[in-house]
């Protein structure tokens, strides 16, 4: 943790809504992701090429609780659980272990937020968030490629208003360009959209939800984690990962 100012990144990510640890994670862990996840891509596309589920071209794909997708660096890293227990506590855990991948062909998404508020009859509450989310590409992240675009800030912001301002262009819409081995984790209330890739790459980006422990969603596509691996992990990684059903075949 020698060189990331902790109490400055959760500050970044209370206050902007983000923060992005550069050069954080271990390239060949990530390239060892790319290659594994060619595959998976290819065999998800030929069922639903045509049934993108974020937009045109634009596809949410579930990654399997294994090597090299499962790798401690990205599990068990003392920064990033640092900064995201220093906001949700250390009793948060995760349920949901993915990726979004933009081809080209796809489009600006509209501006959005990934939760609900969790009151909706007080829709301009402001509230600490329930939820966080790591997120690290397996390619650089370049303008070409359709990158994440935030607006800082809108989290503390009634939605409505945040989205007129927007609108407006008086609150802007940032790029984030992201090389291998950068990681961010991002409030996901804050607002957001996907960009056109357009390259004939995809541009995948991993994405984990950690989560306060009384928030609670139902998800269809999560994978399970095989004992024998299970076992390997450590007391913090098992802490993290209750949620995730063990298949006592593997
Ligand atoms: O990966 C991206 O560029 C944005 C994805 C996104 O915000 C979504 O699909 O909800």
């Amino acid at each position: 943790m020698a060189n990331v100012d902790i109490q400055h990144c959760i500050q970044k990510v209370r206050h902007d809504g983000f923060c992005i640890l550069r050069g954080h994670f271990p390239v060949d862990a990530i390239e060892a992701c790319r290659a594994a996840f060619e595959p998976i891509a290819k065999a998800y596309l030929a069922e639903f090429v045509d049934k993108p589920n974020r937009g045109p071209n634009r596809h949410f794909i579930p990654l399997p609780f294994h090597p090299p997708f499962y790798h401690p660096a990205f599990f068990d890293d003392d920064c990033v659980y640092a900064i995201v227990s220093g906001i949700l506590g250390e009793q948060m855990v995760i349920d949901q272990y993915a990726t979004d991948t933009p081809f080209r062909g796809s489009t600006h998404q509209d501006v959005h937020a990934d939760l609900q508020p969790l009151f909706p009859e007080l829709p301009d509450l402001i509230l600490p968030p329930e939820l966080l989310v790591l997120n690290w590409p397996f390619v650089d992240v370049t303008p070409e490629r359709g990158p994440f675009q935030i607006a800082a800030g809108t989290h503390h912001m009634p939605r409505a208003q945040a989205l007129a301002g927007i609108e407006s262009g008086e609150i802007p819409l940032e790029s984030l360009l992201m090389d291998l081995g950068d990681a961010m984790i991002r409030d996901p209330r804050c607002l957001h959209r996907g960009t056109p890739n357009m390259t004939d790459s995809g541009r995948t980006v991993a994405v984990v939800s950690f989560m306060r422990p009384w928030f609670c969603r139902r998800l269809s596509d999560v994978h399970p984690i095989g004992r024998s691996l299970w076992e390997t992990l450590s007391e913090r990684e098992q802490q993290l990962l209750q949620r995730l059903t063990i298949d006592e075949s593997q």
